[in-house]
């Protein structure tokens, strides 16, 4: 018979948060060092989170849902509508908003326009400066008291996500901020994507990393089969798709080496994050203009 465990909820918390900002700020980083385990994909190019990806802090006392979403941009073709579709929804659905900005050492550096979406939200506000290993925290002061002009702050936590520091101050300033409520997920969740999800993006984010300007933005990542075998390692065949022809011929490089490189990369975080081991097939194919086209998104899973 199974033990049943009646777990009194009178004094736990739990809530969500939305993890907003501009392209590059830190988002992703931040999320995966508070979970402590590579959720999102994190490259130096902005832009590269596309999707919400739901993350899920489990502490004894409480429950933090994370949305990390794309950064907030002016779109230029559909797939950043979506984008910013995507981190409105996010905005809708939490309790509190952890808006994400870069450290700067001038007052000047304001991000105003995205401030006044949150703001018209109604939700608290965490401002959360990152990057401050970059250049240090005394020298942050003009922009905090620019930011504390605009807007009275749930709290003001300056951090480096990248060097784990500030993220306890900053997980105390959530708590305080979080409703009483019993867990959302089960407590030994940590997502909700299912593993193809995370699959594809761990090759988008190879993708990103080894080419230039053009290729990553025109590129999107498919799993057509993901298959588990009885005494083979786990087989997984995915598409990247390009605008263009060109583009083909850059990601399959001389002889295919490029494209064995994302490959080689790609296997190696995808049985890092799935813990075993995978054969990965990949292949490129052309759609003309998938970002711009509503129907075509939808089909590539935005
Ligand atoms: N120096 C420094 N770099 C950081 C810090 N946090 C993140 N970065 C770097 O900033 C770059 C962007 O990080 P991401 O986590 O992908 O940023 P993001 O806000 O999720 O970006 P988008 O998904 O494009 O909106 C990466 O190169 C990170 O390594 C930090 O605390 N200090
Ligand atoms: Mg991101």
């Amino acid at each position: 018979m199974e033990n049943i465990t009646l777990t009194d909820y009178t004094n736990y918390h739990s809530g969500y948060v939305a993890l907003v900002g501009q392209p590059n700020v830190g988002k992703s980083t931040l999320m995966n060092q508070l979970l402590q385990i590579k959720l999102s994909i994190v490259t130096p190019k902005a832009q590269t989170t596309r999707h919400q990806i739901l993350g899920i802090l489990n502490e004894p006392n409480y429950q933090i849902v994370f949305l990390d979403t794309p950064g907030l941009m002016t779109p230029k073709y559909k797939l950043q509508e979506l984008m910013v579709k995507t981190v409105h929804r996010a905005v809708d659905d939490a309790d509190i908003i952890l808006f994400m900005v870069e450290a700067k050492d001038s007052a000047t550096a304001i991000d105003r326009t995205i401030l006044d979406q949150l703001i018209a939200s109604k939700k608290p506000i965490l401002l959360v400066i990152n990057k401050v290993d970059a250049i240090g925290k005394a020298r942050i002061l003009p922009q905090i008291d620019a930011y504390r002009k605009l807007h009275d702050f749930a709290d003001i936590i300056p951090i480096s996500a990248l060097n784990n520091d500030g993220l306890t101050v900053l997980k105390e300033a959530l708590f305080n901020l979080l409703p009483k409520n019993p867990p959302y997920y089960p407590p030994d969740m940590l997502t909700e994507q299912p593993e193809r999800f995370f699959v594809a993006e761990l090759i988008r984010e190879k993708v990103f990393q080894q080419y230039g300007d053009e290729i990553p933005y025109s590129t999107t990542v498919v799993v057509d089969e993901f298959k588990e075998r009885s005494g083979a390692k786990d087989f997984i065949r995915a598409t990247i798709f390009v605008e263009r022809l060109s583009q083909k011929g850059i990601l399959i490089g001389k002889k295919g080496a490029a494209l064995k490189k994302v490959g080689q990369t790609a296997r190696h975080s995808i049985e890092h994050f799935l813990e075993r081991e995978v054969y990965l097939e990949l292949h490129v194919s052309v759609k003309e203009k998938w970002r711009d086209k509503e129907g075509t998104l939808r089909e590539l899973g935005y």
